[in-house]
């Protein structure tokens, strides 16, 4: 990898990871549709609208892999999810694949898998159980991945993204807590690993109390450098009160699955 493009690097996860990317690849180039500031050394600033195809064709160009942490990341309208992460996620890839770039990871989320029970397993190889709107494209984003790698031959990783921030505050994302310098590690599998077709691996650290099983992640040569047990005894304590409703506590996606929710709470545990 000479050229590697970091999507939504004004985000959440992408301003954290900027640095954690740095002197890593010759060039990275960053974008976002904000300010991103000066280019740090070996960096490009490029700013731009994943939605306008001219934008588009302009940060894939001399691209050999693509970080695409761009987009909504949490439940908005579906008119912005699908202009923006539907729509925009399948006009980037054509767009990679037209400029010939070779691998792109995916940011998928634990929300694509968010109707799961509590306590029940994940590997990564169940079928898709979204539990919003939001879930939804990235249901769409692991199985454009899965059609560019079988059609075009690029070679992605698609990572279901548990909690991203500085630390767990609830049971909940004790399970799904990852650091950032564990997620870069993830990213850079996806972006140098050999013969790589499309896997799907859950975004987390070397948590003890989790409902994911990272096998394909760990067969890919993962070795976690952080583990949310250092914050449990905090969590368990004094931590904030699980927030969602009786379905959003019933199920792995929490609040995400409240949202909205239309059904009868009384059947999700049952499902
Ligand atoms: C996500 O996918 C969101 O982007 C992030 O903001 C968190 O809320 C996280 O999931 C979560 O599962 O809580």
């Amino acid at each position: 990898m000479r050229r590697v493009l970091l999507t939504g690097a004004g985000g959440g996860i992408g301003k954290r990871m900027r640095p954690a990317l740095a002197g890593i690849y010759p060039i990275l180039r960053v974008t976002d549709m904000v300010d991103l500031g000066a280019p740090g050394l070996g960096e490009e600033v490029e700013l731009a609208d994943l939605t306008r195809a001219e934008d588009l064709a302009r940060i894939v160009d001399g691209v050999d892999g693509i970080i695409h942490l761009g987009g909504i990341s949490v439940e908005q309208d579906w008119e912005d999810i699908l202009r923006t992460n539907i729509d925009g996620t399948y006009r980037l890839y054509e767009a990679a694949y037209k400029a010939g770039v070779k691998r792109i990871v995916f940011a998928s989320s634990n929300h694509a898998v968010g109707f799961y029970p509590r306590g029940q397993i994940l590997d990564g190889s169940e079928r898709p159980r979204p539990d919003c709107r939001y879930g939804l494209s990235k249901v769409f984003g692991e199985a454009l991945s899965q059609y560019f790698a079988d059609n075009y031959g690029l070679g992605i990783l698609s990572i279901r993204i548990g909690w991203c921030f500085e630390k767990p505050e609830t049971q909940r994302t004790l399970g799904s807590w990852v650091s950032i310098r564990d997620l870069t590690q993830l990213c850079r599998i996806g972006l140098d690993t050999p013969d790589l077709h499309h896997e799907i691996v859950f975004g987390m650290s070397d948590n003890s109390r989790t409902w994911w099983d990272n096998k394909t992640a760990r067969r890919l040569g993962y070795t976690p450098e952080d583990s949310s047990d250092v914050w449990a005894t905090e969590v368990d304590t004094s931590g904030v009160p699980e927030p969602g409703d009786k379905v959003g506590l019933a199920v792995q996606g929490g609040p995400f699955a409240s949202n909205g929710y239309k059904g009868d709470p009384s059947r999700v545990g049952a499902r």
